[in-house]
């Protein structure tokens, strides 16, 4: 079923654990995004992951951040972010933003959790939201996201040697699909003589660490060319009033030097 709202979208994010909202990207912006990169993929020689985890028939730019306007308009979306900030909560931020793209012959990847790493007990409040960000469409064939709507109520992680019964994420390029941190999932399998490319975007609570280390990993220069809203999202803000400080001061700060 097809909502409309952000409670809409929350809500069953909430009891399913995903939620897919359509027609977020303009198809002319879908479009100079797919170009974009494989630009980028050609000038930067990117290779195909190393293992299984990461897909040997999967490409990964990571940071995207750094490379311009196309990519920063993204965290801050206003028919996603809404969603992410009563999900998570305002204090939320980029834990990490890079591309997703399968190429044909790709084989399904191990069902996970984003947050399995978090040696927290299970389950427990949202502390991470990714968002698959579609650039082509997703479908079973091509390897549309696999996932087991409702796992991430369960009290533990799933284990990385058993296979599970999952669907495909389907949607047609220019959604997103929103995934509760503790959702089991995977990239699917690409049978399909096409590639499934998707950036994915995943926000984390303010309170815990970033995936991808924005701070160090975004040059200055870079990181003031950002809204102010973006630069709170990598790291240039406080959470709760204390936690990011620096000498007691607002780091944004740095970016007014
Ligand atoms: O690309 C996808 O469909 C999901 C990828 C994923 O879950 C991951 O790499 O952790």
């Amino acid at each position: 079923m097809i909502m409309n709202t952000t409670d809409a979208y929350l809500e069953q994010l909430q009891r399913d654990g995903y939620v897919i909202v359509e027609n977020v990207l303009e198809p002319e912006l879908v479009e100079l995004i797919d170009r974009d990169l494989r630009r980028l993929e050609t000038e930067l020689d990117i290779q195909t992951g190393k293992n299984e985890f990461e897909g040997t028939r999967t490409l990964r730019i990571h940071n995207l951040l750094v490379h311009g306007e196309l990519y920063q308009q993204l965290p801050t979306h206003p028919k996603i972010l809404p969603i992410i900030e009563r999900f998570l909560d305002p204090g939320c931020l980029i834990s990490s933003i890079s591309t997703s793209t399968l190429l044909p012959g790709e084989t399904a990847q191990t069902i996970h959790a984003d947050d399995q790493l978090i040696p927290l007990p299970k389950p427990h409040i949202p502390i991470v939201c990714n968002t698959l960000w579609a650039i082509s469409d997703f479908t079973d064939e091509n390897g549309a996201t696999r996932i087991i709507p409702g796992s991430h109520t369960a009290d533990h992680s799933p284990d990385i040697h058993t296979e599970y019964d999952s669907i495909a994420a389907e949607m047609p390029k220019g959604s997103v699909l929103l995934l509760h941190g503790s959702l089991w999932h995977g990239g699917g399998a690409n049978r399909s003589d096409d590639r499934r490319a998707a950036i994915a975007l995943n926000y984390c609570a303010g309170f815990i660490r970033q995936q991808e280390n924005q701070q160090l990993g975004i040059p200055r220069h870079i990181a003031r060319g950002f809204s102010r809203r973006l630069s709170e999202l990598v790291g240039y803000g406080i959470y709760n009033t204390l936690i990011g400080h620096i000498n007691c001061g607002h780091p944004g700060k740095l970016l007014d030097e």
